[in-house]
């Protein structure tokens, strides 16, 4: 499974907002900076609406969302590549995720300490971006002495270096690797460093539930990082979100529409970090359960259909394909049948997200 790191400085809000994230989740959450030590992994059910349509559509017994993973991690600090803070370790936890969601604290409370005295997401944000940096150069430049010597007489060294060299290069000059450009072989030549600039970034403005509605000053500052970065922003409150874990529906809709919101930015932030991930969702649907799956983008059917299991894609023979829009538009799985939006798709066939898929196999 595919999984987003919460990554930031300490005392931020990062476990509070995890708990919030992951059902039953008791990490410890406290008003003191590296209050998280060993990092918290949890699993989340993606939030998708076309699952209750779709439901109703074939009436149902249940629905079933997809999941994906989320992992607490330690805050980080100024230092942390060279070691400050646990860093060595904070950093290595970093490195085995596939996102990562960077929790910038934008919310005004004298009681909760800031490791840096202030609120200013501006340093905030580069000083966690110049650590993941700094670790990511200090590993290029390792490998590179090591892939130098090899390069004498070894073509796939020769090519490796090249690409260590151009990371080394704008490392140097502030731009992290995924800014890079790189080609799909140049990604593979250094997948195994797993450098931590190089990992897509959604940022997490953690506000407090005043600004939930209309964000704030400190919004902007870190919306105007993301728009640099090509990167996405979510406004969540975390402590609005652990406030709703315990309410019932009903309380729920009342507190939230008290701060004139419809949600506390948790849902968005899934599914942000979903996309993050590069995952894509089709859809099953019959009368005992909707549910969706996960498949990465690009992904054949017969792939996708061994997510399911293994059988269908060993003896995988078809798929019936609709949209989920053209079945909803239809009203009924018979209906866009007869109106020929009910497609049979082959072996090549690569399954778009939402599509409502149905598997012919043999077994
Ligand atoms: N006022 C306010 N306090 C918050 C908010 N989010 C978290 N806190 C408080 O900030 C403190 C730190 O929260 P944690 O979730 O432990 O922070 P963390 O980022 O996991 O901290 P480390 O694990 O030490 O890096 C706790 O006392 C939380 O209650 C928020 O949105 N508003
Ligand atoms: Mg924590």
């Amino acid at each position: 499974m595919l999984r987003a790191g919460i990554v930031g400085l300490p005392n931020v809000g990062k476990s509070t907002l995890f708990n919030a994230l992951v059902a039953n989740a008791k990490a410890d959450a406290a008003n003191f900076p590296f209050c998280t030590i060993e990092p918290n992994v949890g699993v989340v059910a993606v939030p998708d609406e076309r699952l209750n349509v779709l439901a109703k559509i074939s009436q149902s017994e249940k629905i079933v969302p997809t999941r994906m993973e989320f992992v607490d991690i330690a805050g980080l600090v100024k230092g942390a590549s060279q070691g400050e803070g646990l860093g060595n370790q904070f950093l290595a936890n970093i490195r085995e995720v596939d996102a990562i969601v960077h929790v910038v604290r934008c919310f005004d409370d004298d009681d909760i300490i800031h490791v840096s005295g202030s609120v200013e997401p501006l340093r905030d944000i580069e000083v966690i971006n110049l650590e993941l940096a700094l670790a990511d150069l200090f590993q290029v430049e390792k490998r590179i002495e090591r892939t130098r010597k090899q390069a004498r007489n070894n073509k796939d060294a020769e090519a490796e270096l090249v690409v260590l060299e151009k990371i080394n290069a704008n490392l140097n000059a502030g731009k992290p690797v995924r800014q890079v450009g790189l080609t799909e072989e140049e990604v593979e030549l250094i997948q195994s460093l797993g450098l931590l600039t190089a990992k897509p970034v959604i940022y997490a403005a953690n506000v407090a539930e005043d600004d939930l509605a209309m964000g704030n000053e400190w919004v902007q500052q870190v919306r105007q990082i993301a728009v640099g970065e090509n990167a996405k922003v979510v406004v969540v409150s975390a402590q609005v979100e652990s406030e709703l874990i315990d309410l019932s529906d009903e309380e729920r809709t009342d507190f939230l529409e008290s701060l004139g919101v419809a949600e506390g930015g948790l849902k968005s932030l899934i599914k942000a970090s979903y996309e993050l991930l590069g995952l894509r969702t089709y859809l099953t649907t019959g009368p005992q359960e909707t549910r969706a799956w996960t498949i990465r983008a690009g992904m054949k059917a017969p792939q996708a259909a061994g997510v399911i299991h293994t059988d269908f894609e060993r003896g995988f023979i078809r798929a019936e394909t609709v949209a989920y829009a053209d079945l909803v538009a239809a009203g009924a799985m018979n209906a866009a049948k007869e109106k020929g939006l009910v497609r049979s798709e082959g072996k090549d066939y690569i399954v778009e997200e939402g599509d409502v898929l149905l598997f012919r196999f043999n077994i």
